[in-house]
């Protein structure tokens, strides 16, 4: 091989190299990067589901490599809800709480109730590891507070995916008012410095949708071995604009979506070659020529496969944003006599 050729495929691995790194590191916030969602978000218990939170409660998991042995933290982003970004109802006089689980009985894969989706079930099995309670308060008002450090040993170890998970929960304890708020996992306290290969998951995403047009919200959701087809559930999507499923193998399918205060479901395919690979659920919004702009959209999506078992979205999508490969067009041959 000529010289310059090796150095030519050495940075081209580089660079390869280099995405993959930059892929992993930006891994943490909550909504992640990729996402492009302004903000989770939820109610009070006193609230109306009309207003987009059908549950007053919303689980996210967190997974630390296990090699990753320093302490980590959890940060809150705006916690309180008053001032800035939070949704008012009358006035602000909501209560928040937050809290943070490790040990037995986090892990989704082995405890089902941890998901948080049956009514009635502990969500809450683990041990507290920290919890605070937030109302309207300027301290935290678009600031963010930081919970930990915590050990990663202090995680449920999760052999698949060999690393240690933990989870928090945000509960809307009191009041009617809409409390918007992001998360970061970072292995400092004071800024947000990510850990190398770790990533946020949930099963059930309480959201707000952008207040423009051209913006787009994704959500990735990993199909697993064993997948074929999956169930969408939204809630509460106001009529909102269209949601498309876009895979490698998917150009786009258009989904049903919810209006005011209610479930829409639809079941989608899943191909082979879409297995171990996300699938990338697109939000577009409703364009002024489709009867104007959707203000302060809240919305609830799950997924479930053909069995029923809830499907994971990660903030970061696993193996990277999926993208449509049109199909080369086969011309049949006919064999040579
Ligand atoms: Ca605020
Ligand atoms: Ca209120
Ligand atoms: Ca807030
Ligand atoms: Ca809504």
């Amino acid at each position: 091989m000529k010289l310059n050729k090796l150095i030519g495929r050495v940075l081209v691995f580089v660079f390869v190299l280099g995405l993959a790194v930059f892929d992993k590191l930006s891994a943490q916030p909550v909504p992640g990067k990729d996402e492009n969602v302004p903000f989770l978000v939820t109610f009070g218990k006193e609230g109306q589901t009309s207003w987009g939170d059908d549950s007053f409660f919303q689980i996210f998991f967190f997974s630390i490599p296990k090699d990753y042995k320093q302490p980590f933290y959890i940060r809150i982003f705006d916690p309180d809800c008053g001032g800035e970004w939070d949704e008012i109802e009358g006035d602000f006089n909501s209560k928040y709480l937050f809290s943070v689980y490790g040990g037995k009985g986090v892990d989704p894969e082995k405890n089902e109730d941890s998901k948080g989706l049956l009514k009635g079930v502990n969500y809450k099995a683990g041990n507290l590891l920290a919890s605070r309670v937030f109302g309207s308060e300027a301290r935290y008002d678009n600031k963010w507070y930081t919970f930990g450090p915590f050990n990663p040993a202090e995680g449920d170890f999760n052999e698949k995916w060999n690393s240690n998970i933990f989870k928090i929960v945000c509960e809307g304890v009191s009041g009617d008012d809409g409390n918007l708020f992001k998360y970061f996992l970072s292995r400092d306290p004071a800024n947000n410095l990510t850990i190398e290969g770790g990533n946020a998951f949930t099963f059930k995403y309480h959201i707000r949708l952008w207040n423009d047009y051209k913006s787009v919200s994704h959500i990735y959701p990993y199909i697993d071995t064993g997948i074929i087809f999956i169930k969408q559930s939204n809630f509460d999507w106001d009529n909102d604009g269209t949601i498309l499923v876009v895979s490698k193998y998917k150009q786009g399918i258009e989904v049903p979506i919810s209006n005011q205060d209610d479930w829409a479901s639809s079941k989608i395919p899943i191909e082979p070659e879409e297995v171990n690979s996300s699938l990338d659920f697109q939000f577009h919004k409703k364009q002024e020529n489709e009867g104007g702009l959707v203000k302060n959209n809240n919305v609830v999506i799950t997924l479930e496969n053909q069995r029923g078992d809830a499907i994971k979205f990660y903030s970061s999508p696993i193996g990277g944003v999926p993208i449509y490969v049109p199909k080369p067009k086969i011309t049949k041959i006919s064999p040579k006599k």
